[in-house]
């Protein structure tokens, strides 16, 4: 059977190992495409699919003049999001998979979807994409190869990933990649289904083109499959961009920090500090997932799987996001928002312009919903950041110096509190709560656990994913200093405490200090905090009261808090390390005592 041999991009690559061809080929057979197309990765062959986009009319290019080298793709409405409920983790044994996924048995799951991909993709094209996830030449970094009907796909995978013959290259004579295997099928809610199965390092998605669901090098292989792997080797894979902090004094520490979908995570990573803290720099490695890896100095080391940003737009404008708000002025692939008269992209919060296009191509009218979808989105290559930090590049990675862990929470968790050793600081992580946002296709604004911001990303049971950040921390003789953040405290009547967004470098500031130990901090039963007088607020006016209400330890609410967490690490009983339980018992004593 060589159905791969018939490429319509001449033969396939020189360079491909046996294992690709073979896999490539039974695919061919199940799905039986029109044509097979490996992609090489070059500017060519992306120009060339773009254009036949262009002219299908699914891609649409945006003002030539003001955004040069945009376009704009309207998903399927019913298509918009991550799919959290009809997304699985299917291991042999139904216990790996734990109480935090939906799991089916591997067989009747392989069944299920070849089931569907049966003949799917009759008359289209496949897509052979090989992908690495890491610099090229960094021993932490991984490959992979997504088969996919879906150009869009391939035009964001090149952008999302390093994405090619040199990916192919990587994968090299012993064949290990992660196998991925997408279809949109016919878009129907009714048979989509995003399973993983960590033991084979196989991903199979049908029916959805949304990015989380169908970019399969990111939420599925850098996250799912990869936390699967991370724990049998010894790191971690997270939820977390990467960001170097320099300080005027020119000295840099970088950090990782997790926080649930669509809860600032880019704007972190991308942030403007305030005229009054000039001398102060962000640096930008990575906007959404890190793999770390304890290295033989004793401290922890960041990569960014990633290549490219596929950010949520409403929001961003000039001062929440300058940096991505002018990134995104040219060669950038917007999903669902809408347009101007002008033909320019516009979304809610932009602050200017009107749009006269709603997402769905309608003449926009208030009374049918927000113009641009909630969860519309831009890909753009990192390197259009112009705080871009070339150690994203760096195969070794960046040392880690803190992580933060963040939610989105109105009440009792303060602005910041540090962790009193690694492992109080993976009880603050497990803990994380937050409330929903449209990034999955759920009901927004209600609190849940997130736990390190995996919820839907873990790709196995919570009790060994946490064992594992235990067991990583014993590794470790210079660990980052933990932390936990909450930027969305509000006031009763409902107005945010804090103003956010660039304003947040006063809060890292805060916790350089403590790395590098130049202030002390207030212990309390849940961990150190700042005073008012710690932070710099040279500047900046708060409500009244504002800065008690962030900085504030409420007892009573902090008792019930590790009450509530207690009872959610129960559902992982069977296999939730005593020395979380341990932490959270004297946490709970000291807010008794
Ligand atoms: C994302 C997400 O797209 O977390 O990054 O949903
Ligand atoms: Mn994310």
């Amino acid at each position: 059977m060589a159905t791969a041999l018939k490429s319509d991009n001449g033969t396939v690559p020189a360079n491909a190992p046996r294992s690709v061809v073979e896999w490539v080929d039974q695919v061919a057979a199940l799905t039986r495409p029109a044509r097979v197309h490996w992609c090489n990765g070059t500017k060519t062959e992306i120009d060339a699919l773009r254009s036949s986009l262009i002219e299908s009319q699914d891609l649409l290019p945006l003002n030539p003049e003001s955004f040069p080298n945009c376009y704009l793709y309207r998903s399927d409405p019913s298509d918009v999001a991550r799919v959290e409920h009809l997304t699985f983790v299917c291991t042999q044994d139904k216990a790996d998979a734990g109480p935090n996924n939906h799991w089916m048995d591997p067989q009747a799951a392989h069944a299920k979807m070849d089931a569907l991909f049966e003949g799917c993709m009759e008359g289209r094209t496949l897509y052979v994409v090989p992908y690495c996830m890491g610099p090229l030449d960094s021993p932490y970094s991984r490959v992979g190869v997504e088969i996919t009907d879906s150009a869009y796909v391939v035009i964001n995978m090149a952008i999302m990933t390093r994405m090619g013959t040199d990916a192919l290259a990587r994968i090299g004579a012993d064949g290990h990649f992660v196998r991925g295997l997408h279809s949109t099928g016919d878009l129907s809610p009714e048979r989509r289904f995003i399973m993983h199965f960590p033991e084979e390092l196989a991903i199979k998605s049908f029916g959805s083109g949304y990015g989380g669901n169908a970019l399969l090098g990111k939420k599925c292989h850098a996250l799912r499959i990869a936390s699967w792997q991370a724990r049998q080797e010894g790191w971690l894979a997270e939820h977390m961009l990467i960001l170097g902090l320099e300080s005027p004094e020119g000295e840099t520490h970088y950090v990782a920090a997790a926080f649930p979908s669509a809860c600032g995570k880019t704007n972190l990573a991308m942030l403007i500090p305030p005229e009054v803290l000039n001398g102060w720099k962000v640096r930008t490695i990575g906007d959404d997932i890190a793999w770390l890896h304890p290295g033989p100095d004793g401290r922890l080391w960041a990569i960014n799987p990633e290549a490219g940003y596929f950010g949520v737009v409403p929001g961003t404008n000039a001062m929440s996001n300058r940096n991505a708000y002018e990134m995104i002025r040219r060669d950038t692939l917007f999903t669902n928002v809408a347009v101007t008269a002008d033909n320019e992209p516009w979304w809610e919060g932009l602050k200017t312009g009107t749009p006269v296009t709603d997402w769905q191509g309608r003449p926009y009218d208030p009374a049918q919903g927000p113009a641009a979808h909630p969860n519309s989105r831009f890909t753009v290559s990192a390197t259009r950041n112009t705080d871009y930090d070339p150690q994203a590049d760096n195969p070794a990675g960046v040392p880690l110096s803190a992580i933060l862990f963040g939610g989105r929470r109105r009440t009792l968790t303060p602005l910041i509190y540090e962790a009193e050793s690694w492992n109080h600081g993976v009880l603050m992580g497990a803990g994380v709560a937050s409330e929903t946002t449209a990034a999955a296709t759920s009901q927004v604004g209600v609190l849940r656990r997130d736990p390190m911001a995996m919820k839907p990303f873990a790709g196995l049971h919570f009790g060994d994913y946490w064992a594992n950040w235990l067991s990583v921390g014993k590794k470790l003789t210079q660990p980052p200093r933990l932390f936990h953040v909450n930027w969305f405290r509000r006031d009763d009547s409902g107005d945010y405490l804090w103003p956010g967004y660039g304003e947040n470098l006063r809060v890292l500031q805060w916790m350089v200090s403590r790395v590098t130990g130049k202030t002390s901090a207030r212990s309390t039963p849940i961990g150190f905090l700042p005073s008012a007088h710690d932070l710099n607020l040279s500047g900046l006016t708060l409500k009244e009261g504002a800065l008690d209400a962030l900085l504030a330890v409420d007892n009573a609410g902090w008792v019930q808090e590790m009450h509530e967490v207690g009872e959610f690490l129960a559902e992982y009983k069977d296999r939730l390390p005593p020395e979380l339980e341990a932490e959270r018992t004297r946490v709970l004593e000291r807010l008794k005592n």
